[in-house]
Order: structure tokens, then C-alpha cells, then sequence
């Protein structure tokens, strides 16, 4: 039959260094157990690393600066000097932060507000870095506060076309630029489903695009799983459908698991 696979997508292993993140919160907040969770990760075969020192779950209350620098920047230079040549990413909307992270070996940033740090923009011209622009309705604290769209797929590739338009303006190269969706950033269930149907319409705006589809709650509410380390499976689901319509990254919390499954479907896909 051939080929069906659009890309082989490339898994990004999630470092929380954060008391409160929705899945794992608490887990790896000393930097010596981030970052073995790291090199774990790395040798269950992702292909890079997500490092985030503030919880973007519903609800969420900002922490200052001063707290993420100290969570972050010792775990990314750690895992930037023990598996160099890594993706390695930060997770922050803080460009203050961004930029000690690329300082620390960092390469891409992860940003959940896609640019609304007027710092971070004119930050990765500079660096060259790469850039994940994010869709997100509202803030962590407010976004889950009854999300309503006309048509949910539309709304959110214009407003990204239009955050790249704002990424341009800065000096960032059309290389540089990564697209996602926002799963569960001011969406409801229904919705985060039909944004991963319409990947093919996101990867139309000439970017790629990365999911973040692991452990979320739209995947609890299609399996009834209630705890989200136990969303594996479904996560896995969500994971092989977002690389077959075409994801280039997926951030995944379990990667062995998820690489096994992309290993099986890659393989298949070549015969
Ligand atoms: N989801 C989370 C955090 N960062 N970044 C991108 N680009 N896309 C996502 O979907 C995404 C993200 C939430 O997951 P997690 O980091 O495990 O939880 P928390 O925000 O509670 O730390």
C-alpha cells in the first residue's frame, strides 16, 4: 500500500522540575532527579527534552521568575553538558528565563503564550532559536472557565497565522518556527479531538506542528481513566494518530511506551 506516515515525528521526553504539574507534579523537583529522569527518557528513546519549571494545568498560578530560573536553568546546563547534541527545550513564557535556558544549552523554547512577552520574540531572532507558538484561550488560571468556539479549527489556525505574522515581524526565520494547537488550553474535550483531526489543516500554514496530547483530561474523558499517569494508553492512541496526520513533534510524559508504539507503526509504514 505504501507510505502513509507524512513524517516520522520526533518525541519530546517532559522534564517537570514543578511541585504542581497535573501528572507528575513533585516527582523531579530536585535538579539531581530532573535531570536522571532526563537521561532516562533520552534512553528510552526520545529523540529531545522538555524542560518546564511552572505548571501551565487549569488553574494555575504563575510563579516568579526568580522561582523557574532556579528549577530550570541547573537542569538544562546539566542535560546539555551529559547528552550534548540533545533537543533540548524550555517549557516558559518568560523571555528572562528563555534566555538563561539558551544560555544554559537550550535550543528551542516552548512558548504556551506564543510570543506575549514582548522580550521573547526579539529573544529568538537573536538566537536563532527554534520557537513553539502555542494557541492557549485566556491564562492557565481563567482558560477552562467554560471555552466556547464558533468553529474551533478555524479560530485557532488564524490566530496562529496571525502569532506568526508577529514572530516574523521580530526577526524569526520561517525555519525556526514550530505550531501547536494548545490540547486543553482553554478547550473543551470535543474540541481537542477535532484540532487533532484537522493537523493536516495546521501543517497547511507551512510550519510544523507539535502535539501535546499526554495524559490531558479530553483523553481521561474518552477512556474514563481518571488518573492521569494511568492515561497511557489512550495517550499512545493520541500519540500514532497525530503522527499519522502528520505531527512533526509529539511531548510525550511516557516515552517508552510511546516509542515502541511509533516503532512498530514507522516500521509498518515502510513495506
Ligand atoms: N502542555 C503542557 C505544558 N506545556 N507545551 C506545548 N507546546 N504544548 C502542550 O500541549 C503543553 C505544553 C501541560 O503538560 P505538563 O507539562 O505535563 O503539565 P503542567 O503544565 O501541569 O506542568
Amino acid at each position: 500500500m505504501g507510505s502513509v506516515l507524512p513524517h516520522k515525528p520526533l518525541l519530546l521526553g517532559v522534564v517537570n522540575t514543578t511541585p504542581d504539574s497535573f501528572s507528575d507534579g513533585g516527582q523531579y523537583l530536585s535538579p539531581e532527579r530532573a535531570v536522571a529522569h532526563g537521561l532516562e527518557l533520552l534512553g528510552q528513546g526520545a529523540d529531545g527534552l522538555d524542560v518546564g519549571g511552572e505548571s501551565t494545568r487549569p488553574g494555575a498560578v504563575p510563579v516568579p521568575a526568580s522561582v523557574e530560573l532556579s528549577r530550570v536553568v541547573p537542569v538544562v546546563a546539566a542535560l546539555a553538558s551529559r547528552a550534548p547534541g540533545r533537543l533540548l527545550s524550555i517549557d516558559t513564557s518568560k523571555a528572562v528565563v528563555a534566555k538563561a535556558a539558551l544560555d544554559a544549552g537550550a535550543t528551542l523554547v516552548n512558548d504556551v503564550t506564543a510570543l506575549a512577552d514582548p522580550g521573547m520574540g526579539p529573544l529568538c531572532a537573536e538566537r536563532g532559536a527554534q520557537v513553539v507558538l502555542m494557541h492557549m484561550r485566556g491564562t492557565p488560571a481563567t482558560m477552562q472557565q467554560h471555552p466556547a468556539y464558533t468553529d474551533v479549527v478555524a479560530e485557532v489556525t488564524e490566530w496562529l497565522a496571525k502569532r506568526v505574522a508577529v514572530a516574523l515581524d521580530c526577526g524569526i526565520l520561517p525555519e525556526q518556527i514550530v505550531l501547536d494547537p494548545g490540547l486543553g488550553f482553554g478547550k473543551s474535550y470535543a474540541d481537542n479531538a477535532k484540532l487533532m483531526a484537522a493537523i493536516p489543516k495546521l501543517s497547511a500554514l507551512g510550519y510544523p506542528v507539535l502535539i501535546g496530547a499526554s495524559r490531558k483530561a479530553f483523553i481521561g474523558a474518552l477512556t474514563g481513566v481518571k488518573t492521569p499517569a494511568d492515561r497511557v494508553y489512550g495517550s499512545i492512541g493520541a500519540a500514532v494518530a497525530a503522527a499519522l496526520r502528520g505531527a512533526r513533534y509529539l511531548r510525550v510524559h511516557d516515552v517508552a511506551a510511546t516509542r515502541q508504539a511509533l516503532d512498530v507503526m514507522e516500521a509498518i509504514d515502510q513495506c
